[in-house]
């Protein structure tokens, strides 16, 4: 198990569609354990491959919050969202990609997602609350979305001005 740096937004890895997975290998395997290492060290309840720079439809998750509770480790491999409630939910989202930049987001309240499991089997289950927050950022994040991209373009702007002095600050250290 290794941990993998985080990609910072901007980046073009970010940007880009990840491709299918095309047959769930020990390769792949390994790839969801370092990334669920890495989510839980960040820490952070989620985690898409295009950010540890793997152009790949796979995505981690746990978003039980409370320390005491079991965890809950997911493995999602080329997600579907297969039904989308009519229901909004706002929350306050932010992503290891950009760290400390936090803005609320409007998403369906509901979603049933569809996924291949690391055994190669097909699963799918209905998700609410941070839960479904959770799986649409991460599946945004694979089609190369970000969650700046639903504010205007003046606060994405600012945002990503700041990310860029975030980068050259890091970079200088
Ligand atoms: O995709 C990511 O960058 C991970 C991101 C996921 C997410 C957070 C909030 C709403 C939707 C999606 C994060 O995990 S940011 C960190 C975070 O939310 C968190 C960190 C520590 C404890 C609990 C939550
Ligand atoms: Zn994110």
């Amino acid at each position: 198990m290794a941990l993998r740096p985080i990609l910072l937004h901007p980046d073009p890895r970010l940007r880009r569609r990840a491709e299918p997975v095309a047959a769930v290998t020990p390769e792949i395997g390994r790839l969801a354990e370092d990334m669920l290492a890495t989510m839980y060290d960040a820490p952070g309840v989620g985690l898409a491959a295009p950010q540890v720079g793997v152009g790949r439809r796979l995505l981690v998750m746990d978003c039980v919050k409370n320390p005491e509770a079991p965890r809950r480790p997911m493995v999602l491999v080329n997600p579907e969202i297969a039904w989308a409630s009519d229901e909004r939910r706002t929350y306050e989202e932010g992503c290891l990609s950009l760290p400390d930049q936090y803005a609320e987001i409007e998403r369906p309240a509901r979603v049933r997602v569809r996924w291949t499991g690391l055994d190669g089997r097909p699963a799918e289950e209905e998700f609410d609350g941070l839960w479904a927050t959770c799986v649409q950022h991460e599946i945004d994040h694979l089609d190369g979305r970000l969650f700046i991209d639903y504010l205007s373009a003046l606060r994405r702007q600012l945002i990503t001005r700041r990310m860029e002095k975030l980068k050259r600050d890091r970079a200088r250290a």
